[in-house]
């Protein structure tokens, strides 16, 4: 091994996060993100006139890995210029996941009423996307007007599962900051509608109707529009100090579908779990995917009776398919799909499907298999990323993502992405930090890895609504 724990966790990704966040600094504050090869700001269409998402997505990043002075900075761009009385169209999930989780974290970790406060009042933005038959919130929301309405590409007006089936960890913790039990109200609502509909052969698919509360398509992933919803029942019970069975109900029974139908291994022996559309199946895994190796490991841990050394295996399977995915290309990073077809394995067969946008999902499952098995491998894997984005990602001025992970001479997409700092860089630091860095026992990360206290009274929320 060409690591040393010391210079990694202590040196080595301290200085990655203070060079992404000094040239968005320097080139982009105040604005979503930096582009690093043109040296200026992305503001981009998802946050609805928001401004600053690098900013509240570095905040507790910073803040763990003891850069106070860019901290500080973080912190007094949100004080001084974070403006919520905006108008525009916002993606109710990314607002929450990133703004929302961002702003929370950053509040547990270090008690300024400024992070709560804000946090309070742009949840409060969001309710009006509730206001729909069945409650099921739609995608999109105007910030300024309440106005709500679904993505044009989502089939029949529906809403999406891991975006409605991503908010209830936040909104539990708003509830209980403001002593309001609407937040709460409106995410176990969710939860009523999803227990009452009826699941083809116990899978929860992607699209389900505001309207009438029916699936409105059947395609089902663990990947991308599926995801973190199925991540937020098994931490919706682990926040709630292990009390809410109801979503760990929904989590083992989500799981065992999963398995039964979705679950495969290739003629090379690596375990993938594919997509579902209407029964058959498509043999291909996102890079969106490889976060499940983590959270099924993390899941194993609490599954019943001898489960549990059956889910680690399969978390571990899963997660070396990940690994597999990033060391079967050039450079050593992973692509944004890859496949089991056609005599393919684990690689990208699609041009569309090469690139590589700086994503965390990899990593994160390196970080949580590194710290319940403490298996050396995890963090030798995770340096092999640390050195893949130093010498492909790095540019003069921040670091990029690329178009083709399988050319040692990739070319660069002029984005640095909010998520690398939010989470990228976090997984790896505490992947190479001691366990009781931000230990997996009193926090859980929401999806965009912003740490939220396990906690023994915000359940009491769901008690009151059902
Ligand atoms: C992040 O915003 C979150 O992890 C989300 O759940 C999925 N997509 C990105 C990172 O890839």
């Amino acid at each position: 091994m060409d690591w040393q724990i010391e210079t990694v966790c202590g040196s080595l990704l301290r200085e990655m996060m203070k060079f992404a966040w000094d040239n968005y600094k320097q080139y982009a504050l105040g604005k979503n993100e930096l582009r690093p090869l043109t040296k200026n700001g992305h503001i981009g269409n998802m946050f609805g006139g928001l401004r600053g998402a690098t900013v509240v997505d570095a905040l507790d990043t910073l803040y763990i890995m003891e850069l106070e002075e860019e901290f500080q900075e973080a912190k007094k761009w949100v004080e001084k210029s974070f403006d919520l009385n905006v108008n525009g169209e916002a993606s109710l999930f990314e607002v929450n996941i990133r703004y929302i989780g961002g702003l929370l974290a950053a509040y547990y970790l270090t008690g300024e009423e400024v992070f709560k406060s804000k946090a309070l009042e742009l949840g409060e933005k969001l309710l009006p996307a509730f206001n729909t038959p069945t409650g099921i919130p739609r995608g999109v929301i105007n910030l300024g007007s309440g106005m709500s309405w679904s993505w044009g590409w989502a089939s029949a007006g529906s809403s999406i599962l891991a975006e409605f089936g991503t908010l209830h960890l936040e909104f539990l913790h708003l509830s209980e900051l403001s002593g309001n039990p609407v937040f709460a109200e409106k995410v176990m609502n969710i939860r009523k509608v999803l227990n009452r509909v009826e699941k083809p052969q116990g899978l929860y698919p992607n699209f389900l109707s505001p309207v009438t509360g029916n699936w409105v398509q059947h395609h089902v992933s663990i990947g991308g529009l599926g995801d973190s919803f199925y991540e937020y029942l098994i931490k919706s019970w682990l926040m709630s100090d292990k009390k809410d069975s109801e979503a760990k109900k929904m989590y083992d029974d989500a799981l065992e579908a999963i398995e039964k139908h979705l679950v495969k291994k290739s003629a090379g022996g690596l375990t993938y779990i594919a997509e579902w559309r209407g029964g058959i199946l498509d043999h291909k895994m996102g890079h969106l995917a490889c976060f499940s190796g983590g959270m099924i490991a993390l899941g194993a841990e609490h599954a019943g009776e001898g489960r549990k050394r059956h889910y680690m295996d399969l978390a571990a399977e899963i997660t070396n398919t990940c690994h597999e995915s990033y060391a079967r290309s050039d450079t050593k990073l992973g692509p944004e799909a890859f496949r089991f077809d056609t005599g393919t394995e684990a690689m990208a067969t699609r041009l569309s499907e090469r690139y590589y946008i700086l994503r965390p999902e990899v990593v994160e499952s390196y970080m949580y298999m590194w710290r319940l098995t403490h298996d050396p491998k995890y963090r030798q894997w995770g340096w092999e990323a640390v050195k893949a984005l130093e010498k492909h990602c790095r540019v003069e001025a921040g670091f990029s993502g690329i178009r083709d992970v399988y050319t040692t001479t990739p070319t660069h997409d002029n984005m640095q992405q909010s998520f690398f700092l939010a989470e990228t860089l976090k997984y790896l630091y505490l992947l190479f930090c001691e366990d009781d860095v931000l230990s997996l026992d009193d926090w859980v990360f929401n999806t965009e890895a912003h740490p939220l206290p396990v906690n023994h009274t915000n359940f009491k929320a769901k008690a009151s609504v059902q």
